[in-house]
């Protein structure tokens, strides 16, 4: 079986997961685009010689029989409305992070979900995919470094837009340790404080950067997690588990060791389209292979993304007040265990 993907938003992410699709992975293709900037749209399907439709906007995507699955890669505030129609269609769909901007929206998505009876949603958090993180998690639950007691994390790019400010610390970039550091240690969060260091000269005037998350868990782990998207230097994710028995830690991206001009140096990549390349692959591969398999997809929930945006919105509110912020973990439904 071949699964047939239609595309919403062919964009950074979107080009790269069609080209994936196309040149790399088995068992899909892609059939349809869509775009609001169409001329993106339509260079897409020139640029990888696409056999696809090219459609005005993503109902009439949805709409296209031959359409199997819908990959939404459109901006966030967008997400919520073409995953519920696609859900609503009977359509499977891959949704990059965040599944919707606010709570309530990823509430519709599990609602239309379950109303189908059957899981169709799979969102893009990637780092669950990722060969490190996946060796970090054995290792904990394997009991290697015994009882997690904290977790020092760092999520640093080299720079980013105007368009983007303080909040979107949370929604665009910490989301991802929201989603991967409690998948790691099996456990909710309970509270979020966040602290404003010295802010760089490299952050203009919306955006305070960097910033400091410090959570605490039911079983009373404490991650704290910096957040740093003007380190220019490049794009650097760390992660420390550090346990009763022993420390854990992500590892190094393979690079050769450079010595050369009295110094012993290794690379650093500098975007997130190749520090998680291999982990883009699996998680869009496994996504393929769980439908044609299982008939549903097996990674990361509509649940999963509604407990990232209960914590993202938690989070939003410790930026705003410096105050400790307790986090309501709802009670997972049967559907989702
Ligand atoms: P982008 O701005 O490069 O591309 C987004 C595209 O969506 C644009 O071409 C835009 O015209 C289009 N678009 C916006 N609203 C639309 C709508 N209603 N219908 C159809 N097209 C629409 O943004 P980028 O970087 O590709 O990000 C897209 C999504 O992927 C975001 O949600 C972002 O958070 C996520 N992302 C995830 C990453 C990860 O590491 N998992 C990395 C980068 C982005
Ligand atoms: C981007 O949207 C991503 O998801 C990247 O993984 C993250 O590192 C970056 O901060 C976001 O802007």
């Amino acid at each position: 079986m071949t699964l047939r993907f239609g595309v919403v938003g062919t964009g950074a992410i979107g080009r790269e997961h069609i080209k994936r699709i196309t040149n790399k992975l088995s068992g899909a293709k892609v059939v349809a685009v869509t775009d609001v900037n169409q001329d993106a749209a339509n260079s897409v399907v020139e640029e990888f010689q696409l056999d696809a439709v090219v459609y005005p906007d993503d109902k009439t995507l949805i709409a296209d029989p031959n359409v199997d699955a819908v990959m939404v890669t459109s901006w966030g505030p967008a997400h919520e409305a073409t995953v519920v129609a696609a859900v609503e269609a009977g359509k499977y769909v891959f949704c990059e992070k965040p599944l919707a901007t606010t709570a309530e929206g990823c509430v519709r998505i599990v609602n239309a979900e379950m109303k189908q009876g059957k899981r169709l949603v799979q969102v893009g958090f990637m780092r669950r995919y990722d060969k490190g993180y996946v060796e970090l998690k054995e290792a904990i639950d394997n009991h290697v470094i015994g009882e997690p007691l904290m977790i020092h994390a760092v999520h640093r790019n080299p720079g980013v837009g105007e368009n983007y400010v303080t909040e979107m610390a949370v929604n665009d970039t910490l989301v991802h340790e929201i989603d991967v550091l409690h998948w790691l240690v099996n456990d909710d969060y309970k509270s979020v404080q966040v602290v404003y260091p010295k802010k760089t000269k490299y952050a203009h005037a919306k955006l305070r950067d960097p910033q400091l998350f410090i959570f605490e868990t039911k079983g009373g782990i404490v991650a704290q997690v910096e957040v740093f998207v003007n380190c220019r230097y490049g794009y650097d994710i760390q992660c420390e588990v550090v346990g009763d028995e022993g420390v854990a830690k992500l590892p190094e991206i393979n690079s050769i060791a450079l010595r050369k001009n009295e110094m012993l140096s290794s690379k650093i990549l500098n975007d997130w389209k190749y520090r998680f390349v291999d982990a883009y692959d699996v998680e869009i591969q496994d996504f393929i292979d769980s439908i044609a398999k299982t008939g549903e997809p097996n990674g990361p929930t509509s649940w999963d993304g509604y407990i990232v945006a209960v914590t993202s919105d938690a989070c939003i509110k410790a930026q705003e007040t410096g105050l400790k912020e307790t986090i309501e973990i709802p009670e997972k439904p049967e559907f989702y265990k």
